[in-house]
């Protein structure tokens, strides 16, 4: 724990009290000077230092503003983001991820960027990432687990979006197999999971995930304007940033682990308590065709399950189902 850290739980545990530059000093083994200038440091990230002589110092307000240190603060998970890596501006956070996963970067590393200039999605699609207005990050993880099983993981990280969103705001919230975060008909959020394995072997898995949060209607490129949506034009008021992060992922964190005690079919029941369009008609689109058909849910395995011509369930492994088309 770096001693910046400590100071800023110092603080924290005594937010409504002054605590003196000796005690500081004391309890960090550094200088009176050495905590002066960490203090400036924490001002420049956007906490509020009040410092009285006499007295001692105070926090009176904590940043809005994302950095590895305002996520750290707070985050109550036991593995995941022990390593972070916050940019202001980046390509893809997908790109940092596996060039930092190449060069060892530990299991829950969580790499998170204020702006993305060239964000992906599924397919080679374009991920719009407008500067601050979201959550543009991604986890990486080293499980321990035969490849074939990794597109769980996506299902598990939308169960993991769906119900931090349920819970905290006031919205119902929607997962469209197999990725995709859905209110109000809109897109609010949406999950690109990545992977480095051999045959039998993960080597590392990538989980992207840009959650829309301040954005207003106006700050969508035209071509996704009726298509997506944020938590603030969902819920009507601006969202804080960081404590989204963190409920994120900590409810991450206990989603895997239980998925690692329990297998898929616990994520599996809270996925479909989540499914848009479970037995409904739905249109399916693969590399070669497209079809309309009943969404019939998802198998043991995570695959989507579909109505083949005979009406009998059928798995799919990879493709897409798609609604906006019945509205054309
Ligand atoms: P996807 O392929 O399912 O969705 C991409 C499609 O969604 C685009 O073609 C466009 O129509 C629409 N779209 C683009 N931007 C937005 C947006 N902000 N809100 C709603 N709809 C949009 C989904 O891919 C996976 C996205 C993962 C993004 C994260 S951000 C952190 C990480 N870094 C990175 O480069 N990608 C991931």
């Amino acid at each position: 724990q770096s001693t910046r850290n400590k100071l800023i739980e110092l603080l924290a545990e005594n937010r409504d009290e002054y605590i003196s530059g000796q005690e500081l000093s004391d309890r960090l083994h550094i200088s009176r000077s050495a905590i002066w200038k960490h203090m400036k440091q924490l001002e420049k990230d956007g906490y509020q230092i009040e410092g009285v002589s006499n007295k001692g110092y105070r926090i009176l307000k904590f940043p809005a503003k994302i950095s590895e240190n305002t996520i750290r603060w707070g985050l109550q998970t036991k593995w995941l983001g022990k390593s972070i890596i916050h940019k202001e501006s980046i390509t893809s956070t997908q790109e940092i991820a596996h060039h930092v996963a190449k060069e060892g970067a530990q299991h829950g590393t969580v790499i998170i960027a204020d702006e993305q200039t060239n964000s992906r999605g599924r397919m080679q699609r374009q991920w719009h990432s407008a500067a601050s207005k979201g959550i543009w990050m991604s986890i990486l993880l080293r499980p321990a687990m035969l490849p074939q099983n990794a597109p769980q993981l996506t299902l598990l990280s939308g169960t993991v979006l769906a119900s931090v969103i349920a819970r905290k705001f006031d919205v119902t919230p929607y997962i469209k197999w197999p990725n995709d975060i859905i209110i109000n008909g809109k897109k609010v959020a949406g999950i690109l999971t990545e992977m480095q394995a051999e045959q039998d072997q993960i080597q590392y898995v990538i989980i992207g995930m840009g959650i829309n949060v301040n954005q207003d209607r106006e700050d969508f490129p035209d071509e996704i304007t009726t298509k997506a949506t944020s938590l603030k034009i969902a819920t009507g008021c601006e969202q804080e940033l960081v404590d989204l992060i963190q409920d994120i992922l900590l409810q991450f964190e206990k989603m895997y682990d239980n998925y690692l005690q329990a297998g898929f079919p616990y994520v599996k029941t809270i996925w479909e308590s989540f499914g848009f369009k479970i037995g409904k008609p739905i249109v399916v689109r693969t590399m070669n065709k497209e079809w309309k058909t009943d969404f019939l849910g998802i198998a043991k395995d995570g695959a989507l399950l579909v109505a083949n011509d005979q009406d009998k369930p059928e798995k799919l492994y990879a493709g897409e189902i798609d609604w906006f088309k019945e509205e054309e």
